[in-house]
């Protein structure tokens, strides 16, 4: 870990003297103005925090220090953890060091699969997920550190190993869970020789023998990992972890904001639509019939999956990388085809929809990531979200890391009743 200790520190020490020179000559600056609309509107589009790891443009997506998806879509989890952490991806020797560091800690304590496989064969696989990470935190040495008072300036270096801790465990448990849930129950254990995307692909045990298979699973981990600091999960983890919580409970929390329908469940919700078109008009359902079935599914008051974002405008970059690896290896799967017609059909129909009041009618992640898993042969789709999350524990990490590095303060924003908004638009 010192050669991603010493960079991190680096990082750190670099965003601190920024940060420090713009708060000392312009503290008072105003950069916004707060509307009745954010304090009404989930606060969306108010720039309300500061997040080094990565920056969502809304017409060209996901930028990681500056490296747009087409960029890094090719790296492992590994370097994309390492780039998130300290702004540049990682050389040979510190790339190497990562991996053995995470091989070291791989091993999930017994006790977890002990409250996993006691939970109702019914229990969502989020669950159990969020449940494995949170069962964890008496592992956590910050928690142990904070207790023996280290000073403030030494909690992101606990906070880095902690977040070591628990991302090498991630394929493991994830794995674990969906041998628990949907197959015989017996754990295949990890192999130090393989890195995370690797592991997990064999962990699963699902489909070794198609190499692609593996890629599709990098690529998974990759395009997942973070999309700046203000989404539902990354923000939970980081509000939770501001109080200094360590990051298995941050994590597990924000987990249980990815597992929401309008956010990370999306992709599980995603394929469900598909299998819904699918058993109405047959598995070569026509451009016209999910033109219908899309239709109905508005009118029937529900959001069409996948499409729509909080913060893009155009395509989602990472539905582009996705779509490219199905055009490559399963452009004759029915799931993938119906997503192309899905992405046809349903753009034009969203912005008329409802006067052009929905903001982005361009698909998101969400809408590609499960056909893909599925025609591989992974089709208990309610895991997919698991998936998206082992991802996501990066970015969650990483933020935190570094807020820590910073030494941010608690978050807490002030609220208002009626009464003070009433108050505060009196006479205007
Ligand atoms: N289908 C139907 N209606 C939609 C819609 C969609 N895909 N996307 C937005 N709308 C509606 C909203 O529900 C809202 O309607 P009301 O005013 O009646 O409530 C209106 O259009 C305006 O919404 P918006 O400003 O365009 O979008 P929001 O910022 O409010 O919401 C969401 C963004 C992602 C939640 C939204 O687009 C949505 O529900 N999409 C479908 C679910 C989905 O794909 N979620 C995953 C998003 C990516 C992600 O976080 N992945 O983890």
């Amino acid at each position: 870990m010192k050669q991603l200790e010493a960079k991190v520190n680096r990082r750190i020490t670099n965003l601190c003297k920024e940060i420090t020179q713009i708060y000392e000559s312009h503290q008072d600056h105003v950069i916004g103005k707060i509307t009745v609309k954010h304090l009404l509107g989930g606060m969306r589009g108010l720039k309300a925090m500061v997040c080094n790891t990565s920056f969502v443009d809304p017409h060209q997506g996901l930028f990681i220090s500056g490296y747009s998806v087409a960029e890094f879509e090719a790296k492992t989890p590994e370097e994309i953890f390492f780039l998130l952490c300290t702004g540049e991806f990682p050389n040979d020797s510190e790339l190497s060091e990562l991996k053995e560091e995470l091989a070291e800690r791989a091993e999930v304590p017994a006790y977890v699969w002990t409250m996993l496989k006691s939970l109702p064969q019914e229990t969502h696989p989020m669950t159990m997920f969020s449940m494995g990470i949170l069962a964890m935190e008496g592992e956590s040495v910050f928690k142990k550190k904070y207790l023996a008072g280290i000073p403030k300036s030494d909690y992101w270096k606990y906070t880095l190993k902690d977040s070591l801790n628990l991302i090498a465990k991630l394929p493991s448990l994830a794995a674990g869970i969906y041998k628990i849930l949907f197959m015989n129950g017996r754990l295949i254990p990890p192999d130090a020789e393989l890195d995370m995307a690797g592991n997990l692909t064999k962990m699963l045990g699902i489909n070794n023998k198609d190499k692609s298979f593996a890629d599709l699973i990098r690529l998974y981990l990759v395009l997942h990992c973070d999309h700046e600091g203000g989404n539902v999960s990354a923000f939970t983890a980081r509000v939770v972890n501001s109080a200094l919580s360590n990051i298995f409970y941050a994590t597990s929390a924000g987990l249980n904001g990815l597992a929401g329908p309008l956010h990370g469940l999306a992709n599980q919700v995603c394929l469900h639509f598909i299998t819904r078109i699918h058993d109405q008009f047959g598995l070569d359902a026509s451009k016209e019939e999910v033109h219908l079935f899309v239709l109905d599914t508005l009118n029937s008051g529900n959001v069409i999956p996948g499409y729509g974002h909080a913060v893009l405008r155009e395509t989602d970059p990472r539905f582009t990388a996705f779509m490219r690896f199905g055009e490559n290896h399963c452009s004759d799967s029915p799931y993938f085809k119906t997503v192309k017609k899905l992405f046809e059909v349903t753009p034009p129909i969203l912005k008329n929809y409802k006067g052009g009041k929905i903001a982005n009618p361009w698909p998101n992640v969400d809408a590609i990531s499960g056909s893909l898993l599925y025609h591989y042969g992974m089709t208990h789709y309610d895991f997919y979200t698991v998936m998206f999350g082992i991802s996501r524990t990066l970015g969650f990490c990483a933020q935190n890391i570094i807020a820590r590095g910073l030494n941010q303060p608690i978050i807490r924003p002030k609220s208002i009743t009626n009464q003070g908004l009433k108050g505060l638009t009196k006479g205007l």
